[in-house]
């Protein structure tokens, strides 16, 4: 076990390195040794973590943040983490609009809450990064989800969420969706001010309030801690 553990640790010390080889390598050995896809990528994203604290003391510059998001867009591709999120259920129980705000281009945040969905049996409509509240309105109006999801990383995609809520209410359509925003930032107020029904940072406790909306009719902020 302590073998395992110590694997666990090299993992997120070679993300911080930006080892891609080594990474990757050993993300293989650990699936193969039965390691819970969620959990490999929350080592991943512990990795993640720590190349953005060197970014922010300027020892890592952004080729160094596109090469981190590199490795991790490659995890997420091996069959076993795939599979994991494509494979558990057939049948549909809701559908999801998602996208990552003007503004922002990090969509691996994005990429996880969607094959979670999709894991949970959700039909995902995913637009991309950069997405203008226009589209998410456009969109909506077109593909009539049960949700709409806003994903945000940088913390200034605070005011582009609620300009899309706002685009919602303004148009007359907010009532038809719930809206869900997640990104690390996001707090209990920083919600309520963008007006969204809920937030979530992480993406298995969005997966969680969405399965709670399908299964209930009941509007409103919903606290999710
Ligand atoms: C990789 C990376 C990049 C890559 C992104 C590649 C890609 N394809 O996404 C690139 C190189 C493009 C990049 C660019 C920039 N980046 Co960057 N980046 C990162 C880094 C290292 C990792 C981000 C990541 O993927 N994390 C892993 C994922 C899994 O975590 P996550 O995104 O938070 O997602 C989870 C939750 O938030 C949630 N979630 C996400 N979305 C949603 C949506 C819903 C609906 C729900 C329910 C949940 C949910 O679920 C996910 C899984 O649990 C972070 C550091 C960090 N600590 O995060 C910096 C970081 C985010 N970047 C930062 C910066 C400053 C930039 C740049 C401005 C740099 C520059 N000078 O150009 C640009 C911005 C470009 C733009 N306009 O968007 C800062 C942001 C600072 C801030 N407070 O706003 C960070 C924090 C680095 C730092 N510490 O300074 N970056």
């Amino acid at each position: 076990m302590k073998d395992f553990d110590d694997k666990k640790k090299l993992l997120i010390n070679y993300v911080k390195q930006l080892d891609e080889e080594k990474a990757l390598e050993l993300a293989n050995q650990l699936l193969s040794e039965g390691i819970d896809p969620m959990e490999l990528l929350e080592l991943m994203n512990e990795g993640m973590n720590l190349v953005g604290e060197l970014y922010q003391t300027k020892d890592y510059y952004i080729a160094d943040l596109i090469m981190a998001g590199l490795i991790f867009k490659q995890v997420l591709e091996l069959d076993k983490v795939n599979t994991h999120f494509h494979s558990r259920f057939n049948k549909k129980v809701g559908k999801v609009l998602l996208g990552t705000v003007k503004g922002d281009i990090h969509d691996i945040g994005k990429d996880i809450f969607r094959g979670m969905l999709e894991a949970n049996g959700f039909e995902v409509i995913d637009l991309g990064v950069d997405v203008s509240k226009e589209s998410f309105l456009k969109k909506a109006d077109e593909h009539k989800p049960d949700i709409v999801g806003l994903s945000g990383v940088l913390t200034n995609t605070v005011e582009a969420m609620k300009e899309v809520i706002d685009e919602f209410i303004n148009a007359g359509l907010k009532e038809n969706f719930k809206f869900i925003v997640g990104g690390n930032h996001l707090t209990v107020d920083t919600c309520r001010y963008i007006g969204a029904d809920s937030f979530a940072n992480d993406a298995s406790t969005g997966v969680k309030l969405c399965r709670g909306w399908m299964n209930s009719t009941e509007r409103g902020v919903t606290d999710n801690d």
